[in-house]
């Protein structure tokens, strides 16, 4: 780590990858934002001077090719889709302090001046290169207008990007056996000059640059190959009309990612001129410091603390391209890239085409709050890991986490409390309380440091946790009304109660909201700092309400159900089309994947064997087996772990021939923590691979309780 720690003296400017505007929303997009809110709100919270920003990806080939077939202009499909967006962010409680869009006059402005800059500052040449051209349609092939196979795995891939191989950038000409995506046809390649931006003199700049950055780690490590290998230089033009004009060049637009990135900086302008400089100035943010201060302890380079949150796609164009035309340009570089994983739906990548996606529209029109999905999407793994979505263990996060414990412990407490108190007891806070807060605080402050946008939603569960804990060991209804304790437990329940409502409103800012509501506390807990967590309750307040709602099983069956009727239907629409996308990423892409589509990608992150070492795995053998009543899907199995006999269970009662198990010899997960599945304890997990679930089993004779190491 090479940054002083958050929250600093500067101005902070939170981003969000850029959502192309040429299709509907779906919860695979929401990852990034519903991150990026979430990271944005707790710097705020941690009193760091922040810009939330954002806008649509207006230009480039993804807006035209989708425009041309449905037959409109590029600018009037991307405003309809850019319209949409600004009115979907705000119902999922993304609240950007700015969200414009790259077509507008402030982008048009700050790109052309930018390109001018690197050309005054000579990092701009021409150059003659093989562009790809449709004969039969007269016209060049931009992007995506071309597809053919990447030069470097070998994989199908489109012009400007091997999305489903090696992930990445293709420069124009690279593309082998082009083939034109307006035609079908093989396309040329012609002769043609165009602008090129030299990254490869940044070459050292961007090496100690990737050493300094933070984040996730896969953007720091991803890139190092590219920068350490041999940098090409980046062609910034391409043969279309929809775009940014090349400075002095009609007939050329540039790139799109020359445009898309620099609206970071043209949205936190349009903030500033909105709030005043006073309140927070765009320059300070961006501009670079040229060091000649001496009193700025500052390094030259950096200006404010820049937070870029992308898919892990595109974390090349953030790590590479984009530092270095900053610096070229004399601005500020990023301080840290946090790039998320993908998305899937029940183990499967996402489908646009196949309709086997969750919709942000439709999951509203569910009636579904959006801060459970915003819970979900946020801890149901660490952020550069892939989070796969599925109804059911949706369900379960929001009953066992969201009601059972945070609803649950808050609704009791704030019960009790008004009920016996009329509020807040006025006594002093137990000093253990108070240090359980102070470490909430704290994991909460790490989580923000550490970029775990899992680790700031879980600080407050965690907390949460605590206090069913406390209440139910010191037992308050038990005491007598004039008991000292009664009083003093109660006064510590509703702190903890306080605090959760603090330290969760990065997550859930609804429930923060409902719970400060309930509380009778003065005030907008959006606004509140972390140390609000630890001061005194506002007193009186009446009976609570309940924050959270159970998900009947049934409403899992139902939704489930729809979901396939609706992917059944699309493909029997859409006839032969059978792939999937590999994983939904911030641009929810539409392709057509490989027949690497149906696995899960690999993990980027990789574990110690220390953290391997914490699982108990076990070799079992099943005694009984038999499935549990009024569940479609789960058995109870009775295990043979050698040390003892264990109850499991498992959903795989559609899947195998539950009565013939006994006598199988299967793979167990011996520590996992017990949970309750449809009311019945399962004390371990069984392994079993993909959908159908194949039991995993041992091929010689070890014996149940065997280790496996
Ligand atoms: N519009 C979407 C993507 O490739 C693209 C992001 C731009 S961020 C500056 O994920
Ligand atoms: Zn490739």
């Amino acid at each position: 780590m090479s940054h002083e720690d958050f929250p600093t003296e500067r101005p902070a400017v939170v981003t969000c990858g850029l959502p192309y505007a040429n299709g509907d929303l779906h919860i695979g997009h929401l990852r990034t934002y519903v991150g990026g809110d979430i990271y944005s709100r707790a710097l705020k919270r941690l009193g760091q001077r922040t810009a939330f920003v954002s806008g649509s990806d207006m230009h480039g080939t993804p807006v035209a090719v989708n425009a041309a077939e449905e037959g409109v202009t590029p600018e009037e499909f991307a405003l309809r889709h850019h319209e949409q967006y600004e009115e979907t962010f705000p119902k999922f409680d993304v609240d950007f302090d700015n969200y414009g869009h790259t077509d507008d006059e402030t982008n048009v402005e700050t790109t052309q001046e930018i390109v001018r800059t690197l050309e005054a500052e000579g990092y701009v040449y021409e150059k003659e290169i093989p562009v790809a051209y449709d004969p039969d349609a007269d016209q060049w092939l931009p992007d995506r207008f071309v597809e053919g196979t990447c030069p470097y795995c070998g994989e199908h891939a489109r012009g400007d990007e091997c999305d489903e191989g090696c992930g990445r950038h293709l420069e124009p000409g690279e593309i082998e056996d082009p083939v034109s995506t307006i035609t079908g046809n093989p396309a040329e390649y012609r002769e043609r000059e165009h602008k090129f931006f030299a990254v490869s003199d940044l070459q050292e700049y961007l090496a100690a640059f990737i050493d300094r950055l933070e984040g996730t780690s896969n953007a720091q490590n991803q890139p190092r190959e590219w920068i350490e290998g041999e940098l090409q230089d980046w062609c910034i033009t391409r043969d279309m009309d929809w775009g940014v004009d090349y400075p002095g060049d009609d007939d050329l637009v540039l790139y799109v990612w020359v445009d898309a990135p620099i609206e970071y900086i043209s949205s936190t302008k349009q903030y500033t001129d909105r709030v005043g400089a006073d309140v927070f100035d765009w320059e300070e943010a961006w501009r670079a410091i040229d060091g000649s201060d001496e009193d700025d302890e500052r390094d030259a380079g950096s200006g404010g603390e820049i937070v870029h949150i992308i898919g892990r796609d595109i974390i090349q164009h953030h790590t590479v391209f984009w530092p270095a035309m900053l610096r070229a340009a004399g601005y500020a570089e990023p301080r840290a890239v946090m790039a998320s994983g993908f998305i899937t739906l029940e183990g499967k990548g996402f489908s646009t085409s196949r309709d086997r996606a969750v919709w942000a529209d439709e999951y509203l029109e569910e009636g579904f709050r959006p801060d459970l999905l915003r819970y979900y999407l946020a801890t149901n793994g660490g952020f550069q890991q892939d989070v796969d979505f599925s109804w059911g263990r949706f369900r379960e996060r929001v009953n066992n986490e969201l009601v059972g414990t945070v609803g649950n412990f808050v609704y009791r407490s704030l019960l009790f409390a008004a009920r016996e108190f009329g509020g807040a007891p006025d006594v002093d806070l137990s000093e253990d309380v108070g240090d359980r807060i102070d470490e909430a605080i704290e994991a909460f402050e790490a989580g923000v440091n550490e970029y775990s946008v899992r680790e700031v939603g879980e600080s407050a569960v965690r907390l949460a946790q605590f206090g069913n804990e406390y209440i139910q060991r010191n037992e308050p209804w038990k005491l007598d009304d004039d008991d000292p304790a009664k009083a003093r437990v109660i006064r510590d329940c509703v702190q903890i109660a306080k605090a959760v409502a603090v330290l969760f409103e990065p997550v859930t800012p609804e429930a923060a909201e409902n719970i400060w509501d309930d509380l009778g506390e003065d005030g907008d807990v959006h606004a509140v700092g972390v140390e609000a967590a630890l001061e005194a309750p506002a007193g009186s307040f009446d009976e609570p309400t309940e924050l959270f709602e159970k998900i009947p099983e049934e409403r899992v069956e139902e939704l489930n159900e729809k979901l396939e009727a609706r992917v059944a239907e699309a493909t029997a629409d859409d006839g032969a089309d059978e792939s999937e996308d590999a994983g939904a990423g911030a641009d929810g892409d539409s392709s057509d994947a490989g027949p690497a589509a149906d696995l899960e990608p690999l993990a980027d992150e990789r574990i110690g064997f220390d953290d391997f070492q914490d699982l108990d795995i076990r070799v079992g053998e099943v005694v009984a087996a038999e499935g549990v009543e009024g569940a479609d899907k789960l058995a109870k199995l009775t295990v043979d772990i050698g040390l003892e006999e264990r109850q499991i269970v498992a959903g795989i009662k559609q899947l195998h021939d539950v009565e013939s198990l006994p006598g199988t010899k299967i793979v167990v997960v011996a520590n996992l923590e017990k949970a309750e599945l449809f009311g019945v304890e399962s004390n371990g997990m069984l392994l079993a691979a993909g959908e159908e679930a194949d039991l995993l089993t041992t091929h010689g004779d070890a014996k149940p309780g065997t280790k496996i190491r």
